[in-house]
């Protein structure tokens, strides 16, 4: 049998196994049936780069780098750990590492540091997602499959441009759509996924809880409301009746830049289709109501009882190949472990399972909160594995100068061109896909196994090995001593019997199994109708548009949306030199309206220079009818793209605004 094994891109987790001198998708794999993306077969050049880090590099004073071993580079991380104040260390991991990395980086962090600053650049992806879904159900679930899409007759993408992001998904939504499944867009762009669509609404970015709150009152008022799921499963819906019925229905159509008739549209189909399944990804998710924004589509499920039934349901697609299983292990810091918190009860448990006396009793910085802590010089560590922040996070001029004053940055890569690099005093070498073995949960809840397809570079680990090291170097011997991943995977099924109700109880799993095999965890979570809440009970609850996001002005009259093209990763550390990806757009652009390049006399292909209050980029202009007026929209593999956005979080979730700038065009 071939090595079978998953991709390392997003968070569909398509099955890919190595044929003989290539990646082919897996045929009898479920998730994918054999369908696999350009980003996924590339996977094998991404090993043979030059461009990987190889060794441990330590900074010196004039900011060469020098090739170091592994022993001094661990001893010189645990000397900064050991003279530090736990409350001023920082770790800051990522969706893409596999569970085993996150399960030694989170115990080491929580468990033997003492710290419960160990975030995750989810928090910059899924963490509005989060906070929605442990709102309405008292849990951090997705309760929809990708194979409902079988079952669903009308999907509703809201902010989520599949077709680029989640291919083999769009793959499976556009054979469904010939068996009769009907979709509908709501993006302020014409994406690929919105031309595929039976109705595209283009929708003004940051008003999508007026439309949804439209909807939601247009089904009260025209008694489709399923009052009796309301009344047995469903709290505050008196109190979210009071509110709607004043919303001023007018004003908030106007403000969505949508036509009467538009909306109707929409009313049209959601009326005629009995199973209805919404998706969504960052549209919604980064904003600085992106908590809001996922509760308002939520709330038409529990309105219409069309959720916890095969074919309906709210889908908060995750980006990450992993994000979902970094939820899982405790990546964010505002859970512990397994889906536990901060309280009393969760880290007594905790502490047992570890043995530690260590875990702080409140939830730790998030990412950007690590950066206003290193801003007022109250950070003495950091060590960041498997992303790129000084690349990822907002306004980046402010993340640079917060970092500057980090004393101890070591970063986890496995590539060599990072924008975090240049900040890092201690650089460590990473095994990468292909190289290393363990464990992930795509967007569905589907756990599988990436395996190792060929040796590791000679001084390459994997990331959960080098956390153990540090954690064996500070003298946790037994608590960090791992034979492998494998073992890894053993202790974190052992502890998810913590987890509320063994609801993510893996314990009874074969590992064997996951080997080219799928294993989805909590099924039926919600069986018939109770959720995770105290009374068993979801809450719909009333939000408003507050219009939080940066106003846009005379000065700067634009929207800037920033997102994803096809066949591109992130930073592109893996895919920007892969010829074969190259083709499909460039790495850097700036969509602009054809209305407003007329305007301000732009042509097709012009330099143009685009600035915030931030800063500015030169940018060359593709001038398009596929985007909304006066919105711009620039691809996140434009590596300098934080540098004009704006650092206004989300206030539960934290998770920034990258979505919503006000922005200027101008020729040069
Ligand atoms: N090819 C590729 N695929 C990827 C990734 C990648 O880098 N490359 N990254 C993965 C990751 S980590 C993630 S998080 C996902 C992201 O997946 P998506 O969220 O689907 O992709 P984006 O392009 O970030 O944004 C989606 C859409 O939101 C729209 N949008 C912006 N503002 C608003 C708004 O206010 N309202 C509405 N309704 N729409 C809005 C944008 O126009 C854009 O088309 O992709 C994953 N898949
Ligand atoms: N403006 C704007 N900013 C955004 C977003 C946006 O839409 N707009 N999206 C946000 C979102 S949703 C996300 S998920 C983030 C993504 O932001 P990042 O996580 O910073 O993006 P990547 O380029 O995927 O970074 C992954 C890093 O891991 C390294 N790497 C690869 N394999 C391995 C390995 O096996 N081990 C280790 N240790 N390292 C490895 C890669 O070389 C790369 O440097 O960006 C966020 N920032
Ligand atoms: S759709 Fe996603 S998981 Fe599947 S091959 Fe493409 S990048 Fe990989
Ligand atoms: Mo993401």
């Amino acid at each position: 049998m071939n090595i079978r094994s998953v991709c390392g891109y997003c968070g569909t987790g398509c099955g890919i196994e190595f044929d003989t001198d290539r990646l082919i998708g897996t045929i009898d794999y479920p998730i994918n049936e054999g369908m696999v993306c350009a980003k996924g077969v590339s996977e094998l050049h991404t090993i043979e780069t030059t461009d990987r880090l190889l060794r441990p590099h330590l900074r010196k004073e004039d900011g060469d780098f020098i090739p170091i071993d592994w022993d001094l580079s661990i001893s010189s991380i645990a000397h900064h750990i050991r003279f530090s104040d736990p409350k001023r260390i920082g770790i800051y991991l990522s969706g893409q590492m596999l569970s085993e990395d996150y399960y030694v980086a989170n115990k080491l962090g929580k468990g033997f540091i003492g710290t419960n600053n160990v975030d995750t650049n989810s928090r910059t992806c899924m963490a509005s997602a989060v906070v929605a879904y442990q709102k309405v159900f008292g849990i951090d679930y997705v309760p929809v499959q990708m194979q409902d899409i079988d079952h669903c007759d009308l999907l509703i993408l809201v902010g989520a441009n599949t077709a680029d992001a989640h291919v083999v998904f769009n793959n499976k939504i556009q054979r469904a759509k010939k068996s009769g499944l009907t979709t509908i867009v709501i993006d302020p762009r014409r994406t690929e996924t919105a031309q595929q669509a039976d109705l595209h609404l283009p929708i003004r970015p940051g008003t999508d809880i007026d439309f949804l709150s439209l909807v939601a009152r247009r089904i009260i008022d025209d008694d489709r409301a399923d009052v009796q799921y309301l009344e047995k499963h469903v709290n505050g819906y008196v109190q979210y009746l009071r509110k709607i019925k004043k919303i001023p229905k007018v004003k908030l159509l106007k403000r969505c830049g949508l036509t009467a008739a538009q909306f109707e549209a929409f009313m049209t189909l959601f009326y005629a289709n009995e199973n209805i399944i919404s998706a969504w990804t960052m549209g919604l998710n980064q904003s600085s109501q992106g908590v809001d924004k996922n509760l308002s589509l939520i709330n038409l499920h529990l309105l219409t009882g069309k959720i916890n039934k095969r074919g309906n349901g709210p889908f908060s697609l995750t980006g990450q190949p992993n994000a979902m299983g970094g939820r899982e292990v405790g990546g964010l810091s505002t859970t512990l472990a397994v889906h536990l918190g901060f309280d009393d009860e969760s880290i007594k448990k905790v502490s047992e399972f570890w043995q530690t006396d260590k875990i702080a009793d409140k939830a730790g910085l998030t990412a950007f909160e690590m950066i206003e802590a290193a801003e007022r010089g109250e950070l003495d560590l950091l060590i960041i594995c498997h992303t790129d922040p000084v690349y990822h996070l907002p306004n980046r001029k402010r993340v640079e100068a917060a970092l500057k004053k980090v004393p101890f940055i070591v970063e986890i890569n496995a590539y060599d061109n990072s924008e975090t690099k240049s900040f890092a005093h201690l650089r460590l070498p990473a095994a990468p896909w292909g190289e290393k073995e363990g464990t992930q949960t795509n967007m569905d809840r589907t756990i599988t196994r990436q395996e190792r397809l060929t040796r590791r570079a000679i001084d390459c680990k994997p990331d959960w090995e080098i956390f153990a090291m540090i954690g064996k170097k500070l003298g946790f011997q037994k608590a960090f001593d791992f034979e492998d991943a494998a073992a890894v995977f053993k202790e974190y099924q052992e502890m998810t019997r913590l987890s509320e109700r063994g609801h993510l109880d893996l314990s009874d799993l074969d590992q064997g199994s996951l080997r080219g095999g799928a294993y989805v965890w909590g099924k039926q979570l919600f069986e018939n109708d109770e959720y995770f809440t105290p009374d068993r009970r979801a809450n719909l609850i009333y939000v408003q548009n507050e219009r939080l996001s940066e106003a846009v002005s005379v000065t700067h009259p634009f929207i800037l949306m920033t997102g994803r093209t096809r066949d591109q990763w992130h930073s592109g550390t893996k895919t920007a030199f892969v010829d074969k990806l190259r083709k499909h757009r460039p790495l850097s652009f700036i969509e602009i309206n054809t209305n407003d390049a007329k305007e301000l006399k732009i042509s097709d292909g012009e330099r143009v220079k685009v600035s915030t209050k931030r800063g500015k980029l030169i940018l060359q202009a593709q001038v398009t009818d596929a985007i909304r007026e006066k919105t711009l929209f620039v691809p996140i593999t434009e590596r300098r793209i934080n540098y004009l956005t704006n650092d206004l979080l989300d206030p539960y979730s934290k998770q920034p605004d990258y979505n919503h700038n006000a922005a200027k065009v101008e020729r040069l």
